[in-house]
């Protein structure tokens, strides 16, 4: 972030109080923050009661003894499934409509509690029909269709534990997150709309699995119908196994602290970090800030979260989160432009949506399209607005407002992590004065700080390092199979604090804004991506013979992927043919989100006398900025190279 867009967040003077009439019916008042101010653990005490319901109640809200391992609800025995789903059917609430899922194409489903259930009961049947026990992993690789959530609620429901691969991830990126896993099942599908085509996923699955051995099945959803090879020994049909199975599942309470899911995030260095979530705190956390932030009232709102479930959004804001609250949602395949730009607001349209929950990339690129797309779609039903993933520029708040939210609805900027689990830091609607651009304050229960580089607290109009000081419920526990790497990345630039890893500042008001990440993890439409990783993936091709990369600031995408590489002297003199080689080599190495937006051939990269890379230069040059200090380089011609190379390039 420049020096310039930080004193302009400054100055962000406009402020959006809640109306009155939102205020009078909001779930959220002040006296939360007050409870949860007074005693933090009787306030996550009372939540727990209030909003899950529990086989076994608790002997410990919190065991902080070995910190940074925490215990929630300790003693506590629960079923995330029964909580998702039966409870609501039993409340008598099983014709209420859980999932209003739309296809791509144009066709369409809804399912009941009801549905929901006796769906979630099949498969947990099925999967403890290919020998799926309770601690064992699952992975999933799936399009956006209802058989994603019913999979997920049906590990949980008999204490499997799930990782779900992101359907846009490459073969390898599948394999390497089955192996650090050792998951046995992959569940999975043929394949899934996108843009107006079947887009197949069953061939990364046959040649990671074939990479694999801890897998001993393969359960395919039919969704396209399109042709796949099948191994008989090893590959079972979603529809042939899951409907022949019993109706029926009685689902056994487990430990609040037996793990949920694993799900893998990009770190600092190439091995992506398999995030460890627990039952108790991370549902109940979800299940608040669901209820609190999007104000939700199940019985008449239509809530819908475009993320995709292969992210931490989806998994606590499409699954989690909204039906352990009962909420009835939209869930769509596709992309937002298909068959037009105006897709989205057609889907609201339809539903009658009423919370909608996005990313900023998002908001930018319908920005970019103009007012009258939405504008000619009937949006009256929407009352919350929601934003998360990356910074949201003032710019886009407003126009999130003005022209989504007919300048009438509260918008949530909500800042979390895949590790937090569950949104941290927003305003909550019916309370907080909204100002653009600015998550504001933690939410009741939370405690969060701006700290220099000495762990000391800022005081209000300064910036430093986001941290977190006290644990909260839907925290993860530990990576996967590496507490020392854990202990390593969250707890130890900080003492007894947790480091998020994002850049943040205080305004005079003590409001918190998010600047981004301050790591060498790059934030590309909200999704993240290390830099080391796409590194990676260029020097594993032959023609290269050393690379770094940087996250360029992008208008639409907030930031963009920029490589600089070096290539093999038998590569030749690179041109359009091998950087078009790269990108998709990228693109087949990690997936299409990691594609370079643009990949510069040079001769030479900027390093430090000890042979550091200087990405800090590669961002000036990126960014079309003058260069910074040079004087730390080995040779400090080599920026006058790689710039005259840059505005060469288009
Ligand atoms: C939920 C999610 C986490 C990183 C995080 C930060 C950025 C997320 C934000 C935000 C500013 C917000 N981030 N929400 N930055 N304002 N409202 O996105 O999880 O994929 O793990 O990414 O995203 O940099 O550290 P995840």
């Amino acid at each position: 972030m420049t020096s310039d867009a930080l004193s302009n967040l400054l100055h962000e003077d406009r402020r959006f109080p809640p109306s009155p009439e939102f205020a009078a019916q909001a779930n959220a008042d002040a006296s939360l923050y007050e409870e949860a101010k007074a005693d933090r653990l009787a306030f996550w005490d009372k939540q727990a009661r209030d909003l899950l319901s529990w086989e076994t109640e608790w002997d410990e809200v919190l065991d902080w003894s070995n910190p940074p391992f925490a215990k929630w609800f300790v003693g506590g025995r629960l079923n995330v499934a029964y909580n998702c789903v039966d409870r609501h059917v039993e409340a008598g609430h099983g014709d209420r409509v859980a999932i209003h899922w739309e296809g791509e194409p144009g066709d369409s489903r809804s399912l009941t509690y009801a549905d929901l259930q006796r769906e979630v009961c099949q498969a947990a049947n099925a999967l403890a029909a290919l020998g799926i026990q309770h601690g064992d992993r699952v992975a999933i690789y799936m399009p956006m269709i209802p058989e994603t959530a019913v999979a997920m609620l049906a590990c949980a429901r008999i204490g499997a534990i799930h990782s779900v691969v992101f359907g846009g991830f490459s073969a390898e990126a599948l394999r390497s997150r089955i192996e650090d896993a050792e998951a046995k099942l992959v569940i999975t599908a043929d394949g899934g709309y996108r843009r107006g085509k079947a887009a197949a996923l069953k061939p990364a699955v046959d040649e990671a699995v074939a990479k694999s051995p801890s897998v001993e099945k393969v359960l395919v959803v039919c969704r396209t119908e399109q042709d796949v090879e099948w191994d008989d020994s090893r590959d079972v049909w979603w529809h042939e196994l899951v409907g022949a199975q019993s109706e029926d599942h009685t689902p056994e309470a487990h430990d609040a602290e037996d793990a949920l899911f694993i799900l893998y995030t990009s770190g600092t260095t190439g091995k992506p970090k398999g995030i460890k979530h627990t039952c108790g705190g991370y549902l109940l956390q979800t299940a608040y800030t669901h209820r609190y932030v999007f104000d939700l009232k199940p019985e008449s709102d239509v809530y819908w979260c475009t993320a995709d479930v292969g992210w931490v959004t989806g998994h606590s804001y499409i699954v989690y989160g909204p039906l352990a609250n009962g909420a009835t949602q939209v869930m769509y395949e596709g992309t937002p432009d298909f068959p037009e730009p105006g897709r989205w607001w057609d889907v609201v349209e339809k539903y009658g949506v009423t919370i909608l929950y996005t990313a900023p990339t998002a908001i930018r690129t319908f920005m970019k399209q103009g007012d009258e797309i939405p504008g000619r779609r009937n949006l009256s039903s929407l009352r919350v607005l929601g934003s998360v993933g990356e910074p949201i520029n003032p710019e886009a708040w407003i126009w999130y407002r003005r022209v989504i939210g007919a300048d009438r609805t509260p918008v949530v900027d909500t800042w979390w992590q895949t590790e937090t689990g569950a949104i941290m830091i927003s305003p909550l609607p019916g309370v907080t004065s909204a100002k653009p651009g600015s998550a504001q304050t933690p939410l009741p229960g939370i405690v969060a700080q701006v700290v220099n580089e000495a762990g000391e607290e800022v005081p209000d109009g300064h910036g430093g390092y986001l941290v977190l000081t006290e644990p909260w419920p839907s925290m993860l526990r530990t990576i996967w199979g590496d507490d020392e790497r854990f202990i390593d990345t969250y707890w130890s630039r900080f003492e007894d604090r947790y480091f998020a890893g994002d850049g943040a500042k205080k305004d005079e008001d003590g409001d918190i804004w998010l600047l981004g990440r301050v790591d060498d993890v790059m934030n590309v439409s909200g999704h993240r991506i290390s830099t080391t990783e796409v590194e990676s993936a260029l020097v594993s091709h032959p023609k290269v013979a050393e690379a770094a990369v940087v996250g360029a600031s992008d208008p639409t995408t907030g930031q963009g992927i920029v490589a600089f590489v070096i290539l093999r002297a038998a590569a030749g003199d690179g041109g359009a043919d091998v950087v078009q080689e790269l990108r998709n080599h990228v693109a087949k190495e990690i997936g299409p989100i990691a594609k370079p937006r643009q990949i510069m051939v040079v001769a030479e990269l900027p390093k430090t006398r000890s042979g550091k890379i200087m990405r800090r230069l590669l961002r000036d040059v990126a960014e079309n900025r003058e260069l910074g200090d040079v004087q730390t380089l080995a040779d400090p011609t080599v920026m006058n190279l790689i710039s005259k190379g840059m505005s060469g390039s288009s």
